[in-house]
């Protein structure tokens, strides 16, 4: 695994091969090959069910690295699993298992499972990337979708309002855990995103990276624009990019000034027609979120 410390050091290696039935600008496409990049080919891939499980409809096989397709519920159980065989075989030195699962697998479905190896500090790094929503079924609404959003089982009600219920702030939920590393992260931030994975894998013990993943089908945008969106997250104070090492708070973009929300909000469908008091609110939440942010105090911060 080599050190990407500039755009030059990212490997022009592809562990994942074009042509998988995913839709055009897919993010969790995107965020497993800059993981692959990230950690090389020393890399188990655990999958729960989802989106990415397209990737290897039978028989064909894209990535260049172990694929294991496990239950929705169970990709944490599986790492456990297949970390404890490496042991027995006496091949677990420099080999990276990675999970790969959707918010729904991550924030609900596989959650026990989640916290139970994190809790034993099994030695994986998990990635929940994060697309609002159970996307692969028909974009229904998980517990990483937040206020206001449109779903289909979250449509709007008439008086402009939609999920009225707050997103699980997941991160902060594992780094309760005692995980030596948590992080956010977005897609549209390469660089950071690959860091922070070479800095997981440098770690031992359970690794957590809640990646947003803007996507373009269950968000109602062309698919041209996910890097664009992912940047309005960021830059909105949406979606702030930080990460806790062994409980010290590191926030990773400090902008002079946010964006108003308003700006990530009418780039997508999934947010047509909620009211000005909607939006308002949010902008309350992401306002209030951002000042202990700003001042290091991660926990006084309620996330949106
Ligand atoms: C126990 C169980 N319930 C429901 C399903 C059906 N199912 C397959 S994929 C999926 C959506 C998963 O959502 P998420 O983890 O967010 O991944 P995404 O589809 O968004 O990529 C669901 C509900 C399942 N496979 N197992
Ligand atoms: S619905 Fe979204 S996450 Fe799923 S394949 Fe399409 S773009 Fe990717
Ligand atoms: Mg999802």
């Amino acid at each position: 695994m080599r050190t990407i410390k500039t755009i030059r050091d990212v490997p022009t290696e592809e562990l994942v091969a074009g042509g998988a039935p995913l839709c055009a600008g897919c993010p969790g496409a995107l965020g497993l090959k800059l993981a692959l990049k990230a950690l090389g080919r020393n890399t188990i891939v655990i999958n729960a069910s989802g989106c990415m499980t397209l990737f290897t409809t039978f028989p064909f096989m894209p990535t260049k690295v172990p694929w294991l397709h496990v239950a929705i519920e169970n990709a944490a159980a599986a790492a456990t699993g297949v970390r404890a065989a490496l042991e027995q075989l006496g091949r677990n030195r420099g080999v990276n298992v990675l999970c790969f699962a959707g918010d729904g697998a991550t924030y609900d479905i596989g959650f026990q499972a989640l916290s139970g190896a994190v809790s034993r500090r099994d030695d994986f790094i998990y990635v929940c990337y994060n697309n609002n929503s159970f996307s692969n079924t028909g974009v229904q609404m998980s517990s990483a979708t937040p206020y206001g959003t449109c779903t289909t089982t979250t449509p709007l009600d008439g008086q402009g309002s939609a999920n009225m219920l707050m997103r699980k702030p997941m991160a902060r939920i594992i780094a309760a855990h005692g995980a030596p590393y948590v992080a956010q992260a977005c897609i549209s931030d390469a660089m950071d995103y690959m860091r922070k994975l070479q800095k997981a894998a440098s770690i031992p013990g359970p690794k957590f990276i809640d990646l947003l993943a803007p996507c373009p089908t269950g968000w109602g945008f062309d698919p041209s624009k996910t890097i664009k969106i992912g940047e309005l997250a960021i830059r909105t104070g949406a979606w702030p990019l930080y990460e806790i090492e062994n409980g010290r708070f590191t926030l990773n973009y400090r902008p002079t000034k946010l964006l108003p929300v308003r700006e990530y909000l009418k780039s997508q469908r999934r947010f047509r027609g909620i009211s000005d008091g909607v939006v308002r609110d949010i902008q309350g939440f992401i306002n209030k979120e951002w000042k202990p942010l700003l001042q290091g105090s991660y926990w006084d911060a309620a996330e949106y």
